[in-house]
């Protein structure tokens, strides 16, 4: 296929200030009629050939300034104008005939659920009509939509309703206008039959905006979260960053077939409907936080995407990791900025490392894609975000929000690139930001190794900097990490330092920017415990020797909430490490008694929130313990050793873990706030302990059977259905579930999540049955994710049998699910890319499922451009 590269990056030749779209929405023929103003950019040529793209158009009329069939070659993927006039703007007219209902891939214009709905980011307005559908193409749109009635009461578009009427036959049509340039992958419509939940916001200077969710009827009430998680979007975004909303109505549409989370269209967000439905009785409290924050991730693209929009697709994350950066910032002031944090970097490790250290590491700038549609990753959206977080960083927060007021005044209206967003920052502050530039251009994820000695009052770090090579980039230059820390004396207070020579310390953050450094701290009075990088402020590794005693000091004294989770996380990982290697050699696992007591005094430390404890007696997953050993992976030995350490744990906690348990019990009426889902984290997270003890299985089918809310229910069935498969319990509770949930495809997924995510060799069989679930369908992302993508992302054990069998089951789903939505296989197909630290025999069982794949007749080059790049 074909290899796109930043460097070829060139301003188009012609450019479209104006675009009439009319929409005739029926079954089976859809018609659309694009009406452009096509300008030569000053400089071009006048013979250059005007070439718009399409992606598999059927043309029925092409006019020229009002004259038909002008000189032209057309194709399904492309159309040529030769022969322009000579003036400066002229007029295309391009009629296209779509079939929306067979539009499977589900990007362009689609219907899900009987409502007609849209996907253009990044390359899907090319399936509606011919065009220049590239972002740095701003263009303001009237959209005019015509459709039967009955089908389609409401139809909507981007910007402002300006006129409907009714027309002959029963059909009406609506007109919307746009009065801000955008481009094509921002344009959306909606025509459907749907019920409305509606409130209006104030804007900072006094503007009323109306406000609408739109969602089948019946279940409004069920966007009531999404919609106060809104509001407080909006005000959140006037308050922190000074940004107001630019027009007067932003609607919000639930739809149930959607490949992202959701799609920030101007004034039109189209929602995956899992990220907009919620009450207690179906939705977790998980479900709750992500809905908040991706109703704020979408609003908030309305400047820092909309208003500011990439240049070109190399360029995704100036609008992604600035947006992760505001919906974490946003997320953190709305709920518990330590919690969110740890939070946030078990996403990033758990998710964004395993692709930097596997084969499809890219920086988070990338500089060549062969399908764009495959780098909506972790690496642009997390570490993207992280790099934001450390511009903050060094330059602190008073400059941060000086330079980002610089970036909306400078580029409002225009189509960035990273070196325009980096510009500001230096202007803002006078710094040169040259060395921190790599972090957006080079893959890999940074490691420090430090060494700390103390004597006579200095303290002496020896620094050194690597980055692993990753695929295309063998060498590495030294990077700008900046790394927060403190040195903590023996009473647990920060000790102070006279001076530090060796490196840039600046208000707790030592400037790491060499290969090497010897960092000297003068006047240190005692030896200290070190603090590294703490609140996560570099997105690295650190490798440091340290006491476990330092490290069980750290986890109860450490007054910076990640570090101190880190420490006790450290410990975890350690034992569970130390664990798996005994038992590939044979032996019994074995675990100290300082874990399980440290575990037990923070459960019960009451001076600690609750959502904080739950994290800390989290134990690594098992991919965390994969990621850290790194090399020659065992899933059963990995599980082995986990299981056993939550025993350990469980057994010697026995009775207070019991009286927690019971004391978090008590009824209150539901609220999905932090504070009273951090109680609940806590109390499921001590079931899970509980659960591994003499009666296990009666206490985790009582707390099923007891649940007044999802989050709880989910609980009970999860632990009965891992920890207790093969009891009477956990049987009943599943037929419950799903007869309880039978009209609920929402909560169906969890169950399917639930069954496919059970560890062991029996989970295959599991997951092939629950695919003939009349249920499931395969061509609905959301069923496809809750079962094939747990299966093969969270099911180690599982989908990593020894004999293989799960990979040739997954490989052949695969291309089933390749046939209709490229995307999504594509996605699923990431869950083969750490297959190289398989130990061999896997290894060679995963290479195998990927090499079949590749030899398959016929592979989309979303899925192929994966399965390569795997391989390579
Ligand atoms: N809708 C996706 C997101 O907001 C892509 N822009 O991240
Ligand atoms: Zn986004």
């Amino acid at each position: 296929g074909q290899v796109f590269r930043l460097e070829d990056y060139r301003p188009s030749d012609y450019l479209i200030p104006q675009t009439r779209l009319t929409f005739r929405l029926a079954r089976g023929a859809t018609i659309v009629v694009a009406e452009l103003t096509v300008e030569r950019r000053p400089g071009t040529d006048a013979g250059a050939p005007l070439t718009l793209d399409g992606d598999g158009l059927k043309l029925k009329r092409l006019e020229l300034d009002g004259v038909g069939n002008p000189t032209h070659e057309a194709t399904p993927d492309k159309l040529v104008l030769t022969q322009l006039p000579e003036s400066r703007s002229f007029r295309v007219l391009i009629e296209t005939e779509l079939d929306p209902d067979h539009n499977k891939a589900l990007m362009g214009l689609y219907r899900s659920n009987g409502v007609y709905c849209t996907q253009c980011e990044p390359e899907g307005f090319r399936r509606i009509t011919y065009f220049l559908d590239r972002p740095d193409i701003l263009s303001v749109y009237q959209v005019r939509i015509e459709a039967p009635k009955p089908e389609a009461p409401l139809l909507l578009s981007n910007g402002n309703r300006v006129a409907g009427g009714d027309l002959e036959n029963d059909w009406h049509f609506a007109e919307w206008h746009d009065p801000h340039p955008k481009p094509s992958y921002l344009f959306a419509l909606v025509a459907g039959d749907l019920g409305c939940l509606r409130d209006s916001f104030t804007t900072m200077s006094g503007r009323k905006v109306e406000l609408g969710i739109h969602v089948e009827h019946g279940k409004e009430k069920l966007a009531a979260y999404a919609m106060d998680a809104l509001k407080r979007s909006m005000k959140w975004d006037e308050d922190v960053f000074g940004r107001e909303y630019d027009l007067d109505v932003f609607n919000i549409v639930a739809v149930s077939d959607f490949n992202m989370g959701a799609m920030e269209n101007k004034g039109l967000n189209i929602f995956n409907d899992k990220y907009v439905l919620a009450d207690e009785a179906t939705a977790t409290d998980a479900d709750f936080a992500n809905i908040e924050a991706i109703i704020a991730h979408e609003y908030f693209h309305n400047w820092t995407g909309n208003r500011i929009t990439c240049r070109d697709w190399f360029q995704l994350c100036l609008k992604e990791g600035l947006t992760v950066f505001r919906d974490h910032e946003f997320s953190a002031d709305q709920r518990s900025r330590g919690v969110r944090r740890i939070a946030e970097v078990r996403t990033l490790r758990g998710l964004q490392f395993p692709e930097d250290q596997g084969p499809l590491a890219h920086p988070v700038r990338p500089r060549r894609y062969r399908e764009i549609n495959n780098f909506y990753t972790a690496t642009v959206y997390e570490k993207g975000s992280e790099v934001v977080r450390m511009l903050r960083t060094i330059l602190g927060a008073e400059t941060f929000r000086a330079s980002m007021d610089l970036y909306f005044e400078r580029h409002d209206g225009q189509a960035c690139t990273i070196e325009d967003f980096l510009k500001v920052f230096e202007d803002a502050s006078g710094r040169d930001l040259s060395q921190f530039g790599l972090w957006y251009n080079q893959s890999g994820t940074p490691n420090l190794t430090v060494s700390p000695s103390y004597e006579a009052g200095i303290l002496t770090l020896d620094i050194e900097q690597s980055v692993p090579p990753t695929p295309s980039e063998s060498r590495k230059r030294a990077m700008h990490i900046p790394l927060a820390f403190a040195l903590i004396g023996s009473s647990g207070e920060e000790l102070d330092f006279s001076a530090a020579e060796g490196a840039t310390v600046e208000n707790g953050v030592i400037h790491v920017r060499k290969r090497s450094h010897k960092l000297r701290f003068h006047g240190v009075a005692e030896r200290p415990v070190l603090s590294l990088n703490r609140g996560f402020s570099a997105p690295i590794t650190v490798a440091m020797e340290q006491r476990p005693q330092d490290l069980i000091f750290l986890a109860g004294h450490d007054s910076d909430p990640f570090a101190r989770w880190q420490a006790f996380n450290t410990l975890q990982t350690d034992a569970l490490i130390a664990a798996y290697r005994l038992l590939l050699g044979g032996k019994e696992a074995k675990y100290q008694k300082d874990i399980a007591q440290l575990a037990g005094r923070i459960a019960t430390d009451a001076t600690l929130e609750p959502a904080y404890r739950a994290l800390a007696l989290t134990l690594p997953s098992e991919t965390d313990i994969a990621r850290d050993i790194g090399r020659d992976i065992d899933p059963d030995a990995i599980f082995s050793a986990r299981s056993k350490l939550a025993a350990f744990i469980a057994a010697a906690n026995r009775e207070p873990f019991g009286k927690l348990y019971e004391e978090l019990g008590s009824l209150e009426p539901f609220s999905p706030d932090a504070a009273s889902a951090g109680r609940r984290a806590l109390r499921n997270t001590v079931l899970g302990y509980l659960a591994r003890i003499d009666g296990g299985a009666d206490i985790a089918a009582r707390h099923y059977n007891t649940a007044t809310n999802m989050t709880d229910l989910i609980a009970g069935l999860g632990t009965l259905a891992h920890e207790h498969a093969a009891s009477s319990q956990a049987g009943a509770a599943l037929a419950d579930f799903a007869a309880r949930h039978a009209s609920m495809p929402l909560a169906l997924d969890k169950l399917y999540q639930i069954q496919s995510t059970a560890p062991g060799t029996q989970a295959l069989e599991t997951v092939r049955a629950l695919m003939r679930h009349p249920a499931f369908h395969i061509d609905n992302p959301n069923r496809v994710r809750a079962l094939l993508g747990a299966f093969s992302a969270g099911n180690q054990t599982g989908f990593h049998r020894a004999d293989g069998a799960a990979y040739t089951f997954f490989a052949d789903a695969l291309l089933e699910i390749d046939s209709g939505n490229p995307q999504l296989s594509a996605r699923l197909a990431t869950a083969f890319r750490s297959w190289r630290s398989l130990e061999p025999v896997r290894q060679e069982k995963a290479r195998q499922a990927l090499v079949s794949i590749a030899a398959a007749s016929s592979v989309s080059v979303d899925l192929r451009d994966i399965v390569e790049r795997s391989l390579a």
